[in-house]
């Protein structure tokens, strides 16, 4: 009886460091947030690829890149755009682009999980708030937050905000303003590809339990 203890006292060991390899840590950190391309609305970070950009106002929900969902909880997509006191008009940006207005939101959701995030913001309020969801990760970012300390609520304000979520993961982010408005542009994604480290503990934790699982279906036919 003495090795078949062993092995299980094993097996349950290599399990458990191939799940706790793969679970993030409960406290989770904020994004971290760096500003690029000041007034360049199409310039996106070298490792991220063009998610949308909200062109197409017949389609306000379309995403040019495949695997991306977007949901409009009352935001809008080309229309009203410069609007005094609805929505300010991103600077060198003359496409469409989103506005979420005060008490509403709008959801991007991905197949795959991000490691990054970007976006090309202008007219930044204090009350923009954006949510990120993700694997072990729930994380909010509002006004200066966002802009890395930018509080001017300039309408001549307009740059490409990246958030690197530091080896966290996620798949759902939320834009939500609680007064008018919240305005981007050209969101660029990166997906996030598992450490090598993490699969192989992954594989060796799930073999070592398929194996026994098999001894025990072998042990319970012979009993
Ligand atoms: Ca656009
Ligand atoms: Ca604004």
């Amino acid at each position: 009886m003495r090795p078949r203890t062993t092995l299980r006292a094993l097996v349950a060991t290599a399990a458990l460091a191939g799940f706790a390899a793969v679970a993030a840590p409960a406290a989770a950190d904020a994004p971290v947030v760096s500003l690029s391309n000041l007034g360049d609305p199409d310039t996106l970070p070298i490792d991220q690829i063009l998610v949308a950009d909200f062109n197409d106002a017949g389609d306000p929900t379309a995403v040019v890149a495949p695997g991306f969902t977007l949901t409009l909880n009352g935001a809008t997509v080309g229309v009203n755009e410069g609007v005094g006191g609805y929505s300010g008009t991103l600077p060198n940006d003359p496409t469409h682009y989103l506005t979420v207005p005060g008490g509403k939101s709008a959801e991007l959701t991905s197949v795959k999980l991000l490691k990054s995030f970007s976006l090309y913001m202008g007219s930044p309020d204090t009350y923009n708030s954006i949510r990120f969801i993700g694997d072990n990760y729930d994380f909010t970012l509002t006004g200066g937050q966002i802009t890395a300390g930018y509080t001017g609520q300039s309408w001549g304000w307009g740059q490409r905000i990246n958030f690197d979520f530091g080896g966290y993961n996620v798949n759902r982010i939320v834009l939500s303003s609680s007064s008018n408005s919240f305005e981007v542009d050209n969101f660029a994604a990166q997906a996030a590809v598992p450490e090598p480290a993490t699969w192989i503990a992954m594989i060796l934790g799930f073999g070592l339990l398929g194996a026994e699982m098999r001894r025990r279906r072998v042990a319970g036919a012979v009993a």
